[in-house]
């Protein structure tokens, strides 16, 4: 059975989902939610896929889920021994993988997904730049940043030598960092950083995703 991905393939959160079913080679199609015209907030939508009023959500057959960072791991353990390994093979690499996915939800994703709200959203909706937040955004996460370039000069990856969930839980943000918001000097500046950017956006599934959405 097809799964069913609730969203929008431009959005971040369904975009983590969606890169990481085409990396196992999962069959699916998107059910197009329109945020702009706030279907995510409807009752139906609130009661038959996420409460929070977000996406993404899913629907496997009978089992439905919410939460990104939830579906794929779901989904790299459902489907472990098809296409790469996504979770890690040791104990401690697993490890390491969770720790990254947390590093990425609660350091990384607030910060980036200001300073693209601020700089491409907002203007979009008729709202005005807060240049100081995103200032003090981007202070922060440079900080951030030179903790993954440190971390990134002693391994390939983030949880090790293999592209894990820890990487590609960074895809989509990255990139509307780097390409909406003229961000792109953030990852440049940094060697190792720079060298982990070209090296996960180059990946298959990845680039099958971006012709999808854009
Ligand atoms: N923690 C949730 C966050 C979901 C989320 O923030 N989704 C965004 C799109 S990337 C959304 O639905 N935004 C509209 C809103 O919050 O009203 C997840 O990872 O699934």
């Amino acid at each position: 059975m097809v799964v069913k991905v609730y969203g929008s393939i431009q959005a971040v959160c369904p975009q983590r989902v969606l890169a990481c079913l085409l990396e196992k080679d999962v069959e699916f199609e998107v059910v197009h939610v329109d945020l702009e015209s706030g279907e995510h907030k409807k009752p139906d939508f609130l009661l038959h896929h996420q409460p929070f009023g977000q996406v993404p959500a899913i629907q496997d057959g009978d089992f439905k889920l919410f939460e990104s960072r939830a579906i794929i791991r779901y989904y790299a353990a459902k489907y472990a021994d098809k296409g790469p390994n996504l979770l890690g093979t040791t104990l401690e690499e697993r490890a390491l993988v969770d720790q990254w996915l947390e590093v990425e939800a609660h350091n990384y994703n607030d910060l980036t997904f200001n300073i693209v709200f601020q700089l491409v959203i907002l203007p979009r909706l008729g709202g005005t730049t807060d240049l100081g937040l995103v200032d003090i955004c981007e202070q922060k996460l440079n900080k951030v940043l030179d903790v993954y370039e440190q971390r990134l000069s002693k391994s390939k990856y983030l949880a090790g030598e293999n592209f894990t969930l820890a990487d590609l839980t960074h895809l989509p943000a990255t990139r509307n960092l780097m390409n909406e918001a003229n961000k792109a000097y953030l990852v440049r500046d940094r060697k190792h950083l720079s060298a982990w950017w070209d090296n996960i956006s180059a990946r298959p599934a990845w680039k099958q995703l971006m012709k999808l959405a854009y």
